[in-house]
């Protein structure tokens, strides 16, 4: 079974992207044949600085590999190093909805936040997305809940391109963690923590320090009234309630009965301790592998090597069935 999954270049990679994302991501390795892309070619759809675009790209490898993801037990690669992504995004958009792609959440969302400029590139994402994971026959897309509009087109894409051109793309499956799925923000529980839409305050990174950590958790926003358990009425609650039962590997009802008896400040107590024993190795590892720039590129290139290998395949199948370029 192979797994394919991408995550943008930033230093700032926040306990949602953690839980819902990169945690499955290592849990992955022993499950399938695991590919991993750090979408770079994503990340210059929105006003972006080209002069740390590479070091973001290190950033986030280093934390990828300090959070526990093995170049011997899976592929870790940039997206621009491969080149087969986008003339396959290309080939894939003759098969994609103008309608579908004018629906995305995403889009709405991060185009009414640009101040310069709503690029045609951040319009076009999801057609990306999809020859990412497409390229490489993936049968399971792990992400988080924010991106199962994307993971929904993507498969509407393969399938189409099926229909009109014979069975050659595999039609992938998202698999969204149970629990953790969408961490809220801590200051504004009813936004998700995102790296660009949340608040600093609310937005518990991977690299914070533990007195950080334990200060964010403290101001956390809760809500009127006592009790711990999760309700609408109570987003914030319920998110503290959330990110214990994943950080512990529990079903949220566990948490709500550990807690019964207890007030809000026992639950934060308790969450600053735990999430900050289950950040710490990444943040310890991160600090060892981080200096070692040739190491991490060297990583990556051997990275890209492997997955050209399976994507240019797909590729060649895809020109061959659609009748581009000359005949195999
Ligand atoms: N709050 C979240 N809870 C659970 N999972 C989340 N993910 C993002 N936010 C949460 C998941 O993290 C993965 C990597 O995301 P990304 O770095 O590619 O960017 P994103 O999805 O756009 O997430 P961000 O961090 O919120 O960035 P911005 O602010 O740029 O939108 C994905 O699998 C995502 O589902």
């Amino acid at each position: 079974m192979r797994i394919f999954s991408g995550i943008q270049p930033t230093g700032r990679k926040h306990l949602g992207n953690y839980i819902g994302a990169i945690s499955q991501y290592v849990a992955g390795q022993d499950r399938g044949d695991g590919v991993y892309c750090i979408v770079d070619l994503h990340a210059i759809t929105v006003e972006f600085d080209p002069a740390e675009l590479r070091e973001r790209t290190y950033d986030t490898a280093a934390i990828l590999l300090a959070a526990g993801l093995d170049p011997r037990r899976c592929i870790l690669f940039r997206q621009s190093d491969v080149f087969e992504h986008t003339e396959l995004a290309w080939l894939l958009s003759s098969v994609t909805s103008y309608g579908d792609l004018q629906r995305m959440h995403q889009f709405k969302e991060k185009s009414g936040a640009q101040r310069k400029l709503v690029s045609a590139g951040l319009f076009f994402y999801p057609v990306l997305m999809a020859a990412d994971v497409l390229a490489y026959r993936a049968n399971e897309v792990p992400v988080g809940d924010d991106q199962r509009q994307h993971v929904e087109l993507m498969r509407d894409v393969a399938l189409r391109f099926n229909a009109y051109f014979g069975e050659h793309l595999v039609v992938p499956e998202a698999r969204i963690p149970a629990v953790g799925a969408r961490i809220m923000d801590l200051q504004n529980p009813e936004t998700k923590m995102s790296t660009t839409g949340a608040s600093e305050e609310g937005t518990l990174y991977v690299l914070d320090e533990p007195a950080l950590i334990e200060r964010k958790l403290k101001r956390a926003v809760t809500d009127s009234g006592e009790g711990i358990h999760r309700s609408p009425q109570k987003p914030g609650i319920t998110n503290l309630i959330d990110i214990l039962a994943a950080v512990r590997g529990v079903e949220p009802e566990a948490i709500e009965r550990d807690f019964a008896q207890l007030r809000y400040g026992d639950l934060k107590a308790a969450l600053a301790a735990e999430v900050t024993a289950y950040l710490a190795p990444t943040r310890e590892r991160y600090a060892q592998l981080r200096p070692d720039v040739a190491g991490l590129q060297a990583t990556l290139a051997d990275g890209a090597q492997r997955a050209r290998a399976i994507a240019a395949g797909t590729l060649a199948d895809v020109r061959d069935a659609m009748g581009v370029g000359p005949p195999r």
